[in-house]
């Protein structure tokens, strides 16, 4: 059987080949669909934990357990793992752990490009790395064979273009699951005291120079010999790339990427004429070689940052400009995100962007409003850091900083990672207001549930937090819940907020337009603009709502235009009843009452 798939379609499907039937994630792009994907195969336990920390934990019990645990995550979401996942590494894993990280070379969807490979390097964790959803398939399988062999976790690396591009796969049966789970007790294994840790720290040198010698022979690095005049080490997506351009040149093509196989590069470097490493971003494997002694061309002639495609690689090698080369020559027309018609994040954002304050934001859809014409957000740094930056803002503003400074947070990246700092806040009696903007789902990654949605990964119903009470409890006393629709009640409350002695929240609750679960309720009628009431002033236009736009005087229909005319405006908003959800926020601002749903 032959399927297509996308490289993240195929780890899910690798994992359940091979008898995995555990994983846990967070979502984020583009690793999003490995855990959507595998949460449909029959007998598998398939988590959203809250945060990718968590999910590492979670992970690491199951394989101490004796299981096969599949844990996923996009980059930045490795560091946010990190503090366990570099423990992990001395602990071992008893049953099999493998950490998927996929990276997001030219930040597709990310607030940063970061290299993960050298988390490989750093937490002394092998990593393998497919090119398509084919290798895609087979390489979860023998990383986690790896893991088994070697006792340690393993990486399985993806980029952007490997877990969204699809193709064909072939696929195999699944394995007749064992279980081989149960209570294992080994205090010197699992318990890193120093006195624990000091030992295994030897055993993971050890196993490092094993893994060494495994890459020597490992099959899925792979030598193609043709044409010796010039010698190709490359790995993952760009081997795709160099193919395309340059099939007769010779080539080491790397499965394993981290440890390197040190002899089998000596011996490849022998035999060809020209040595070049063709990696994405960061020189990882290029300084490894010339640490080994051997002379290699890399990022001397190819760029740090972005993805490559064949005709970047065609340029660099051939160091002239490349007619081939695809992407970088068509002119496509900018087109910024925007919010949704309808997200109820507007109407928030609408009120922050006309006060004087400063907005520390967070990541989710609502980071979009740092844009024009909103401008209601002001800074974005990582999931959480929201809460902690407005903290520390206010602390260092003192009495200048009183009734100035807002953090805001989505409900599902409050969950993440916003508890902690909210703590610190009451514990160090902030002046800060924090708004969390619960819309009821993950929205930004495409509608995940979290723990207050009342839902589960795999659809069951559970226990959802309230938002409120936990807030409450961890020691803010002002608690207040607003309707981001309701534009006028939401700037009185925020004012009365940011008057106020300590921290408070305020939770901006209504549902995001696109969830799945509430959309029929919230159907609406558009809404249309009467142009003869319409006084041109573009006020409605300050929300920056896809569907509202401006109609020149000239272009006015000649129903409109003698009206328009009479009027002297230079022209009227109008509203493309297409796009139109009928949110009703223009009709609130609106001063001339000319924005009614159509008939
Ligand atoms: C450490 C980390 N993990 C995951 C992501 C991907 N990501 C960005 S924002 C976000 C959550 C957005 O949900 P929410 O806070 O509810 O805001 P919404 O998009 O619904 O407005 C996720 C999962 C990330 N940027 N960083």
């Amino acid at each position: 059987m032959k399927e297509l798939m996308s490289g993240n379609e195929a780890i899910a499907r690798g994992a359940f080949e091979c008898g995995v039937r555990f994983a846990a994630g967070y979502p984020g792009t583009p690793s999003t669909e490995i855990m959507e994907s595998f949460a449909k195969y029959p007998g598998v336990y398939a988590e959203w934990s809250p945060n990718e920390k968590v999910a590492m934990e979670v992970g690491l019990g199951a394989a101490l357990a004796g299981a096969r645990a599949m844990v996923v995550m996009k980059h930045v979401g490795v560091n946010v793992a990190a503090d366990p996942l570099f423990t992990a590494s001395y602990t071992g894993t008893n049953g099999a752990l493998v950490v998927i990280t996929a990276d997001d070379p030219s930040l597709h969807s990310s607030q940063n490009e970061q290299d993960n490979r050298h988390y490989a390097r750093f937490a002394k964790i092998p990593m393998l790395e497919p090119s398509d959803s084919q290798e895609a398939k087979e390489y979860i399988k023998l990383a986690f064979q790896v893991s088994e062999q070697f006792d340690t976790p393993v990486f399985l690396r993806s980029t952007t273009r490997v877990s969204h591009s699809k193709s064909i796969v072939s696929l195999d049966e699944p394995l007749k699951v064992v279980d081989r789970t149960g209570i294992r007790f080994d205090a010197e294994k699992f318990v890193m005291v120093p006195m624990n840790a000091r030992k295994r720290r030897v055993i993971i040198e050890n196993r490092m120079q094993n893994l060494k010698e495994f890459a020597e022979t490992f099959s899925e690095n792979r030598i193609e010999f043709n044409d010796l005049e010039v010698g190709i080490i490359t790995a993952g997506m760009p081997y795709n790339y160099i193919k395309d351009v340059f099939p007769n040149y010779s080539y080491l093509k790397l499965g394993l990427v981290y440890p390197l196989p040190e002899k089998l590069i000596r011996r490849f470097a022998e035999r060809v004429n020209k040595l070049y490493v063709i990696e994405e971003l960061d020189p990882f494997i290029e300084e490894q070689i010339r640490a080994f002694g051997i002379e290699v061309t890399g990022k001397s002639i190819f760029p740090y940052t972005n993805e490559f495609d064949p005709g970047i690689i065609e340029e660099c090698i051939s160091g002239r400009h490349s007619l081939t080369s695809s992407t970088q020559n068509i002119i496509i027309p900018p087109r910024p995100p925007n919010l949704c018609p309808g997200c109820p994040h507007r109407g928030l954002f609408y009120v922050l962007g006309k006060l004087d304050v400063f907005v520390t934001g967070d990541i989710g859809c609502y980071t979009l409003s740092y844009m024009k014409p909103l401008e209601g957000l002001h800074s974005c740094v990582c999931m959480g850091a929201s809460i902690g930056m407005a903290h520390g803002m206010s602390k260092a503003l003192g009495e200048k900083g009183k009734g100035k400074v807002v953090g805001v947070i989505g409900d599902s990246t409050f969950l993440h990672s916003g508890i902690t700092p909210l703590l610190d806040m009451a514990y160090n009696r902030s002046n800060a207001l924090i708004v969390i903007c619960d819309n009821r789902t993950t929205a930004m990654t495409g509608m995940q549930e979290h723990p207050s949605t009342g839902f589960t990964l795999q659809g069951e119903k559970t226990a959802a937090v309230d938002l409120v009470g936990l807030v409450n409890t961890l020691g803010i006393n002002s608690v207040r819940v607003v309707d981001p629709y309701d534009i006028k009640t939401v700037k009185d409350v925020l004012l009365e907020e940011l008057a106020k002695e300590g921290p408070s929240v305020v939770i901006s609750r209504r549902s995001c337009v696109l969830f799945k679960r509430e959309t029929s309720a919230q159907k609406r009628m558009s809404l249309a603009v009467d142009p003869e009431k319409c006084t041109g002033c573009r006020l409605c236009l300050d929300l920056g709502c896809p569907p509202l736009a401006w109609k020149d005087r000239d272009n006015l229909s000649l129903q409109d235009d003698g009206k328009a005319r009479l009027k002297k405006r230079k022209g009227v908003a109008e509203i493309d009843r297409n796009l139109c959800n009928g949110c009703g926020l223009c009709q609130k601002i609106c001063r001339a009452g000319a924005i009614m749903e159509e008939i």
